[in-house]
């Protein structure tokens, strides 16, 4: 095994492990040997909490232990932020995100957060659980064009559905791009609903939104 997979291996192995300390020496091993923040986040981190979840639905892992595991990626992830590349040609646009209603599962959303600050965007967080007004209420507040919403569960997709509709009723759909995404999104999800963006994972959210809102800008 070369050096790059071994310290990639590592961050995975000290999220799946619950070990704050190894995820933070080797997001620091990763700085050091050259290996992108964003590989050691995506290729290192992000697996490991996708091992987490597999190792959580096959019920080998319960809540307190993903809750631990889920500190040692936020652990690996202060290391390696100040790191992530930023984007010479930055967007100046604002965005509101949140996890939809009902739904209290953020770490997916903290990483497209992340992604989307490191391209230029300045994110306003409304966390998680968001009452479905509050992301149209707070976009107008703050003259945001773009909306964001998360959702691991099928149980609160359908809120999604529900912001789009509220912005068809007050008559202003077209001032806002709409972006989805979390564990049960799909394109086809996207379509169905009337979303503008869907994106699979955090660094795609980021590179799509990015696209359209240039390509927004041309027209
Ligand atoms: Co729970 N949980 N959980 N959970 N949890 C799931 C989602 C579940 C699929 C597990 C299962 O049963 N198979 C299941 C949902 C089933 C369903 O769909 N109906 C589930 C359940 C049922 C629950 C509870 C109800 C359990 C209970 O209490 N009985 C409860 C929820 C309570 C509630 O919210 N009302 C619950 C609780 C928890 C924990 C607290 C233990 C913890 C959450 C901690 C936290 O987030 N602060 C947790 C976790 C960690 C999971 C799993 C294991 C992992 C989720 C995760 O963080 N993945 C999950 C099973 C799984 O996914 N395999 C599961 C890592 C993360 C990096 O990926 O979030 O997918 P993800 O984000 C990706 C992409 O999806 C995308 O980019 C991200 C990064 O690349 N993305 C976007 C996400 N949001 C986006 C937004 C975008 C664009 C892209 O644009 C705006």
């Amino acid at each position: 095994m070369n050096n790059r997979e071994e310290i990639l291996g590592k961050l995975r192995d000290a999220v799946v492990n619950m070990e704050e300390d190894a995820a933070r020496t080797a997001a620091m091993e990763a700085i050091e040997s050259g290996i992108s923040a964003d590989d050691a986040l995506l290729e290192g981190l992000v697996q490991g909490m996708k091992v987490v979840g597999d190792l959580y639905e096959r019920q080998e892992y319960f809540i307190p232990e993903v809750l631990i595991c889920s500190d040692a990626m936020v652990a690996g992830l202060e290391i390696l932020q100040p790191h992530l590349p930023a984007d010479a040609n930055r967007v100046t646009e604002k965005v509101v995100i949140g996890v939809v209603q009902g739904d209290t599962h953020d770490i997916g959303k903290n990483l497209v957060k992340i992604m989307l600050e490191t391209s230029g965007f300045d994110v306003f967080d409304l966390g998680r659980d968001v009452p479905l007004p509050d992301f149209i209420d707070k976009a107008q507040e703050i003259g945001a064009r773009i909306i964001g919403m998360s959702t691991l569960m099928t149980t609160t997709m359908d809120g999604m559905k529900a912001v789009i509709d509220e912005l068809k009723i007050r008559g202003i759909r077209d001032e806002f791009i709409v972006l989805v995404g979390g564990g049960p999104i799909s394109q086809s999800f996207a379509n169905e609903i009337g979303a503008d963006l869907y994106a699979s994972d955090a660094t795609s959210a980021a590179r799509k939104l990015k696209t359209l809102v240039e390509e927004r800008a041309c027209a």
